[in-house]
């Protein structure tokens, strides 16, 4: 079943420039590139992204976070590619995310913990289209 899903290279991937390695995992597992983006997003885009944790004590801090650098968001089209771009990053928090997982192989959260996971997936089908609508409104 082809899908789409919205992936995102964090701040803390993009500053340190592993925007490359994250779409090779992505291409090399078959999965294709519809659009791209690097953008430094505004609060107002995030607060919509991430509305379901608002209230959360980690809200405010994540979305201070996502807006202090640039990010490399993206569309991404394939079989199934909701769960399989989750099973690519791996476990939230990086310190327990499987190796050979995104977030296992390369996650270095130690100064803030688990919030600098390097990247964003949607998580069902729901998401992938009410989160590729804010971030690419005219797909
Ligand atoms: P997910 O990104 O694996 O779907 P969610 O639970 O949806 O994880 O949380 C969204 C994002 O919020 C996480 O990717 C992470 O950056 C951050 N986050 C989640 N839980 C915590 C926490 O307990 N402390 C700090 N940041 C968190
Ligand atoms: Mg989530």
């Amino acid at each position: 079943m082809t899908e789409r899903t919205l992936v995102i290279v964090k701040p803390d991937g993009v500053e340190r420039g592993l925007v490359g390695e994250v779409v090779k995992r992505i291409e090399s597992k078959g999965y294709r590139l519809v659009t791209v983006d690097l953008l430094t997003p505004d609060r107002a885009t995030l607060e919509r992204h991430y509305a379901e944790h608002e209230g959360k004590p980690f809200f405010r801090p994540l979305v201070e976070f996502m807006s202090s650098g640039p990010v490399f968001a993206m569309v991404v089209e394939g079989d199934r590619v909701i769960a399989g771009f989750r099973s690519l990053a791996g476990a939230t928090d990086p310190t327990v995310a499987a190796p050979g997982t995104i977030r296992g192989d390369l996650g270095r959260e130690w100064d803030a913990p688990v919030m600098r996971n390097l990247v964003h997936g949607s998580d069902s089908e729901a998401s992938a289209a009410r989160e590729i609508a804010i971030w690419f409104p005219s797909l």
